[in-house]
């Protein structure tokens, strides 16, 4: 029986809707509690383990969540993303920050483990573009990218002045067949897929040449676990660590869905904030580190993750 209870907030997004069946097949479903600011009824996981209501910008709440369930591990997924919070940047810091600190407060005295996902975003138009070295010069001129580098910080500090486990990873763009992304620069990664089969067209916010790295959500998944369980002596870099598995643009991603797809057309219309916030991110990104300090080794590449992609959602959109 596992020693693990786990709490996941922002359970309904993109990563959260795979990641807590993923860790409920490992842990056991009730060693898993998903928490999220609302109930989306399509979330197959809701009646299949416990799940709160919560909203992480009330500390109170967090705390109480902890007590009640005995939580002593937390993925902390609660987020806005990039192309959203150029929008509202305020209410991306409220999220992203204040939330941030609110599960840090509350994790301190239980002294629970924390993953934290960071962001390729930390990174800013003045680090190298090709192979982004794990330390290079983060100052990223996105507010989503302000926060991830605040939230690197802050993790550092609680690891350090509290003791807390804190482990992070810097994600890059993330491509999935489950839960459709919301609000992010890479979003036309996945629009991509749904467009192809279902309307044989696609029109990319993105510059064809737009150089983006990526990662299929198994290799998300079995990132995130695999860094939690690792031994923490070899843990330079704990928060956050550089991991990539494909580094692609949107035209050498039409290219492969076309291989697929003969007959498969794109056009781009530009949108100016998001391709502002693509430019000033990595081309690509060196994750020699993770894959020194504990093994990080992906297994999906361009390749094998459209197919995947192609073969499960062909079956969900007749
Ligand atoms: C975004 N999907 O586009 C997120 C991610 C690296 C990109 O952080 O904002």
């Amino acid at each position: 029986m596992s020693k693990k209870k786990i709490l996941i907030t922002g359970a309904m997004g993109q990563i959260g809707t795979e990641l807590v069946p993923y860790l409920r097949e490992l842990y056991g479903p009730d060693h898993v509690v998903a928490s999220g600011r609302r109930i989306k009824p399509e979330c197959s996981f809701i009646d299949q383990g416990p799940f709160e209501l919560l909203d992480i910008t009330k500390p109170g709440d967090i705390s109480a969540v902890i007590r009640k369930h005995g939580i002593n591990t937390i993925y902390h997924l609660a987020s806005l993303l990039s192309a959203t919070g150029e929008e509202d940047p305020q209410t991306l810091w409220e999220i992203n920050m204040n939330g941030l600190v609110n599960i840090l407060e509350a994790a301190r005295e239980p002294q629970c483990s924390i993953f934290f996902p960071s962001s390729i975003a930390v990174f800013g138009p003045d680090a190298p573009k090709v192979k982004t070295p794990q330390d290079a010069l983060t100052r990223p001129t996105s507010i989503y990218g302000v926060s991830k580098v605040s939230g690197e910080l802050l993790c550092d500090y609680y690891h350090l002045k509290y003791g807390l486990d804190i482990r992070g990873l810097r994600y890059p763009g993330v491509i999935s067949n489950a839960a459709l992304p919301g609000g992010g620069t890479t979003d036309y990664a996945v629009h991509i897929f749904y467009a192809a089969l279902r309307e044989g067209r696609y029109t990319c916010f993105l510059k064809e040449d737009s150089s983006i790295d990526m990662i299929y959500m198994p290799d998300v998944l079995e990132g995130a676990v695999q860094l939690m369980n690792a031994d923490p002596a070899g843990l330079v870099h704990r928060n956050a660590f550089n991991v990539s598995a494909i580094t692609v643009t949107p035209a050498e991603l039409y290219r492969e869905l076309k291989k697929h797809i003969p007959e498969f057309t794109i056009n781009y219309e530009i949108d100016p904030v998001r391709q502002a916030i693509a430019d000033s991110w990595p081309d690509s990104l060196d994750d020699s580190a993770a894959r020194s300090e504990w093994k990080w080794n992906p297994k999906y590449n361009l390749e094998t993750m459209t197919r995947d992609m192609l073969d499960v959602l062909s079956k969900k959109i007749r």
